[in-house]
């Protein structure tokens, strides 16, 4: 090719930014071969919960979840995106190690795909395993858009060997509809193993008592509840025989939520975590996802019946958030049992060794206030609130280092913290040290600290966030800048 690709990527983002030409971003990037390997079209659509809930929003190819894309680890693939709707778009290929340009956020400098624009984006997928795409918009007060809608997808990426022992996979994608906006929120608290720390707790009330809010910042609620777009009893039931060994690769792809998942009578054998092997597999009776996180699981189909797989909360397990689990020759109603009381625990699946030593460690503090945006509640990371204005980079990273994250939680939400373009290595939960878990979304307890460490192998900007909607979009962001 003649033309610098780069300089094509550049002035085809620009003509998306300011919204014209968007033919230009189509000609410019679609050059290179006729047809793309995969296409995923943005548009509104219907998705039918059940009979009785169809909702609008927005949709990949017109499907909830959009269609599962299946990648080999290394072989480049070529997806051409087009955004048939009337605000700039952006695709994240979370959990992926791939260039700034195409990971999807515009913080970054990925270029925004216009509205009625197209753009074909390439990349060499990796690592192996479970890994998803979701749009990346900063939405703010906006229930309409970024991931409030149906924009998210699973993506599987064929590792180069090695199967594994089960006799078939399943994916369930987990997802609320109908958002509106509340005041206090009641997070699932409980979930996670470890002690608040008094500090942390002391920071948060100073906090409470500085804002000039008096009462809690908004909080997001949903009216139906799903899995892979049906709510419970709606769907195809999933249909099993005594005996077999189920793979269920589960995707939390809420936009605010943290969600739970049990199977009566039944186990789940943790095998991978956001897609990565876990050097420790082990069961555990209920699955806790933060927003984004996935879990690899196998279940072996051991207790015949007809059952309820599905969300603890009576509430939301009631306004669809289950599937059915059919044996062979089984039938009646679906049957729930409420699992033993259980608390998710990274630390299961890792090994007790300390990890690697770091080069660095770089601490950050996270604070809320309460209602200082309108309403809304405002995310400080060292006092400072990310600004999409400014984009300041808040840390430099240096190529080949290796770098240890600790994180520290001034306020009682759980924030499942999201590192764009590498995964990280857990290493210390809750005041708990581990090792060998590699993940790309961790769960931080209320006012408790968690430490990971990751490798700057994978130059460019890359972004830290806390992926619930109404944090990131609330200041919780921060760039890393490599030197
Ligand atoms: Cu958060």
């Amino acid at each position: 090719m003649s033309i610098d690709r780069r300089r094509l990527l550049k002035l085809a983002g620009l003509a998306s930014l300011a919204g014209v030409a968007p033919h230009l971003a189509r000609g410019a990037n679609a050059s290179a071969s006729p047809r793309a390997d995969h296409t995923l079209r943005i548009a509104n659509g219907l998705v039918e919960l059940s009979p009785d809930h169809i909702v609008s929003t927005t949709l990949y190819n017109g499907q909830f979840p959009g269609p599962l894309l299946r990648f080999k680890e290394g072989e480049r693939v070529s997806v051409d995106v087009y955004n048939d709707t009337d605000t700039p778009e952006l695709v994240h290929w979370h959990g992926q190690m791939i260039p700034s340009e195409v990971d999807g956020a515009a913080e970054e400098g990925t270029p925004y795909i216009a509205p009625h624009g197209m753009r074909r984006i390439s990349f060499v997928p990796k690592p192996a395993g479970f890994r998803f795409y979701h749009t990346h918009v900063t939405v703010g007060s906006d229930l309409n858009r970024g991931t409030y809608t149906g924009l998210a997808g699973p993506v599987y990426i064929e590792p180069k060997n090695n199967r594994g022992a089960y006799d078939r996979e399943v994916f369930l994608v987990m997802k609320e509809f109908v958002p509106a906006f509340s005041r206090g929120g009641d997070m699932a608290n409980d979930a996670l193993a470890g002690a608040p720390i008094k500090a942390l707790m002391d920071m948060g009330k100073a906090a409470d008592e500085e804002a000039t809010e008096r009462t809690k910042g908004y909080e997001v609620g949903y009216e139906l509840f799903s899995i892979n777009g049906h709510m419970l009893a709606h769907g195809d039931p999933i249909r099993v025989k005594q005996g077999e060994r189920v793979l269920f690769h589960v995707l939390n792809a809420s936009a605010t939520e943290i969600r739970s998942l049990a199977l009566p009578g039944h186990r789940f054998k943790i095998v991978a975590l956001d897609g990565n092997p876990v050097p420790m597999p082990a069961e555990v009776p209920v699955l806790w996802l933060g927003t984004a996180e996935r879990v690899s699981a196998i279940v072996e189909m051991t207790h015949p019946g007809v059952w309820v797989m599905g969300d603890l909360s009576d509430d939301d397990r009631g306004n669809g958030m289950g599937i059915v689990i059919e044996y062979a020759g089984a039938s009646g109603e679906p049957q729930w049992l409420k699992p033993p009381a259980f608390k998710w625990d990274y630390t299961l699946f890792g090994k007790a060794d300390a990890a690697a030593k770091p080069d660095e460690t770089i601490e950050i503090t996270v604070v809320k206030h309460n209602g200082a945006l309108g309403g809304f509640n405002q995310w400080t990371l060292n006092g400072e609130a990310f600004s999409m204005a400014k984009m300041r980079p808040l840390y430099t990273v240096h190529e080949g280092r290796r770098y240890r994250l600790k994180v520290r939680n001034g306020s009682d939400d759980i924030h499942p913290l999201h590192l764009h373009r590498h995964s990280f290595e857990l290493t210390s939960i809750g005041g708990k040290p581990t090792s060998g878990v590699l993940k790309d979304v961790v769960m931080m307890g209320g006012f408790q600290e968690v430490e990971f460490d990751f490798v700057a192998d994978n130059p460019g900007l890359t972004l830290f966030h806390c992926h619930q909607q109404l944090h990131m979009d609330f200041g919780f962001m921060a760039l890393f800048k490599y030197v």
